[in-house]
């Protein structure tokens, strides 16, 4: 669905490959054996997350789009906009406490995007390193963060504020780093789906304050009553808000894979009022985490049988929010 103005999109370049060529590039993402703190680099907004345990990992994703972006820094944010949609990446450095520094982060972003005006928040990305590890004060790295995360959207849009597709894993290195994408003009709409609980109302017993994300959000153009590109949220082997089959790799791709289904499937986009349908088959681009290298057989051949030949799906090992999660997947079905 490339007919909106502007058309945003995702690509995975792999070291050596040609960079895209003929269109702009709004963002850079660089996916590396150490990280690279956001800055302008040959006028792309660039950072680089510490994910790559080695050389297979190394890729690069990079956003396109058809208008020359201006780009900048911002606090500690760089940033690019192209008149439709903004791209903008952070570096939180590694400390005792990230609930702070977690909180002015989201401060900067909201006032960047109210500043600029492209107010719709199409998808957020967070790397957490020692993300299962406790902070100086004993809290897990992920819960601090996702306390800092609520409280930054509470002051902003309020306790019933809407945020979108998110994913929120392990890194190698590096604090946090995170990145993010909105739109001036977009119609932003956010999916849950029905065999999991809405993060957001996840009980107690997994942290102070919850995930504040949708399990996926669709962006079309003004006025489409289709879904255009959906953009699925980091998903994983949890039913209702339980973890199921811990221990069980196998068993826990075919129940993610199953939830990404649902998430696209016809029945739950009728439900939020969309006149649209997608699968599996439809995700392009398709980043894996898995926590055990080992499992890294099982995970791919799960994948290949899921998603199309086409689709660019790129593979890392890194920890994930629950330390009983073995695997989770994210994409985008244009
Ligand atoms: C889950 O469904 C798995 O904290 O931003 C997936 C995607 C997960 C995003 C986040 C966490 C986040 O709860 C973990």
């Amino acid at each position: 669905m490339a007919t909106y103005p502007n058309g945003l999109r995702g690509r995975l370049v792999r070291p050596h490959e040609e960079p895209p060529s003929g269109r702009h590039l709004l963002g850079r993402v660089a996916f590396l054996d150490h990280h690279r703190p956001p800055a302008v680099r040959d006028g792309v907004a660039d950072m680089g997350v510490h994910l790559a345990r080695d050389e297979s990992a190394l890729v690069t994703e990079v956003w396109e789009t058809d208008a020359p972006p201006t780009s900048g820094m911002y606090r500690d944010l760089v940033y690019a906009h192209d008149g439709e949609y903004l791209f903008c990446a952070g570096q939180i450095p590694e400390g005792g406490s990230y609930r702070e520094p977690v909180r002015e982060a989201y401060d900067a972003a909201f006032d960047l995007i109210s500043e600029l005006g492209y107010p719709h928040v199409i998808r957020i990305w967070h790397f957490i390193n020692d993300i299962n590890r406790a902070n100086a004060d004993g809290m897990e790295i992920y819960r601090d963060f996702c306390l800092g995360r609520a409280e930054a959207v509470d002051r902003r849009l309020g306790p019933a504020g809407e945020m979108p597709a998110a994913t929120g894993i392990g890194s190698l290195g590096g604090g946090i780093s995170w990145y993010l994408l909105t739109s001036r003009s977009g119609r932003v709409r956010h999916l849950e789906n029905p065999l999991q609980v809405p993060a957001p109302s996840y009980p107690h017993r997994y942290g102070p304050r919850p995930p504040k994300f949708a399990r996926a959000t669709s962006l079309s153009p003004p006025g489409l009553d289709g879904a255009g590109d959906i953009f699925v949220a980091g998903t994983a082997s949890i039913l209702g808000h339980e973890t199921v089959h811990e221990g069980d790799v196998a068993k826990q791709c075919d129940v993610t894979l199953a939830n990404m289904a649902k998430v696209l499937s016809r029945e739950n986009l009728l439900a939020h009022g969309i006149d649209d349908g997608r699968t599996l088959k439809d995700l392009r681009l398709v980043k894996v985490y898995l926590r055990h290298e080992e499992d890294l057989e099982a995970v791919r051949s799960a994948c290949a049988e899921a998603f199309s030949d086409t689709a660019e799906i790129v593979y890392f090992t890194v920890d994930i929010c629950r330390s009983d999660l073995l695997v989770e997947i994210e994409g985008i079905a244009p």
